[in-house]
């Protein structure tokens, strides 16, 4: 290595491209995005929490993180209306998305959130996986759909959290898990795994998941 490489690596650490799953119990709040451009610099790479409101996609979130209040959890579905974004490290991210299919909300604003998620998705260079949480004891919903389709489309993995399993005997839940992977197999690059926020069923492998739906070099 000459001076001016030596230089250069002191200025700019190497950071490993390789994520592991301890890594997400770094996890730090960075911004909360009200416009494209607020978003973190697209390098690196991110995967992203998308889902219907209230299945506990914050509770997932600070699950996940072995944080109580990383991501705001609440009993008021439809709350989180901006692009939140969390650095693991300098290169790697988790992003939370705005909740949909809040019945409450007026059609207009449901659409204004759907094109931010729709522009977040279609333009994120560094986007490796989309994380979607559906509850377990839920087929999931067209808007699921939608966003499962989609990232067939564009060979994006999605990842699904059967969320709130606690809420099932040990028979259903795998019942559901069944279900949902059988639903799930036409679908390439997509994974089921049961969860549970409140009594911590399924955080290490969705730790594990993540981390290296993070570490995609694909
Ligand atoms: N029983 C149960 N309740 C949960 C679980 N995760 C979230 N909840 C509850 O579901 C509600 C919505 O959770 P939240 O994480 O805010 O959902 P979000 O709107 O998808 O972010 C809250 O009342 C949570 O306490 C879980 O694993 N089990
Ligand atoms: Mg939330």
């Amino acid at each position: 290595m000459n001076a001016y490489d030596q230089t250069k690596t002191q200025l700019y650490p190497v950071t490993s491209t390789t994520c592991e799953p301890q890594l997400l119990r770094k996890a730090e709040y960075h911004c909360a995005a009200h416009h494209r451009r607020d978003w973190m610099e697209d390098t690196g790479a991110e995967v992203a929490f998308a889902g219907r409101s209230n299945v506990g996609k914050s509770s997932a979130i600070n699950a996940i993180t072995s944080r109580k209040a990383l991501a705001r959890t609440s009993k008021t579905p439809g709350r989180t209306q901006q692009i939140i974004f969390f650095t693991l490290d300098t290169h790697f991210r988790l992003v939370d998305l705005p909740g949909y299919g809040y019945a409450k909300v007026p059609a207009a604003l449901q659409q204004h959130w759907e094109k931010i998620v729709q522009r977040y998705l279609e333009e994120r260079v560094s986007l490796r996986a989309l994380i979607l949480p559906v509850d377990c004891r839920r087929e999931p919903t067209a808007s699921d759909w939608k966003l499962i389709e989609w990232c067939a489309s564009v060979s994006l993995p999605v990842h699904i959290l059967l969320t709130k399993c606690d809420k099932l005997g040990q028979e259903k839940r795998m019942k559901a898990l069944r279900a949902a992977q059988k639903s799930l197999s036409r679908i390439p690059l997509a994974t089921a795994q049961l969860f549970s926020a409140t009594n911590a069923i399924g955080i290490d492998e969705a730790r594990q998941q993540i981390a290296e739906l993070l570490s995609r070099t694909d």
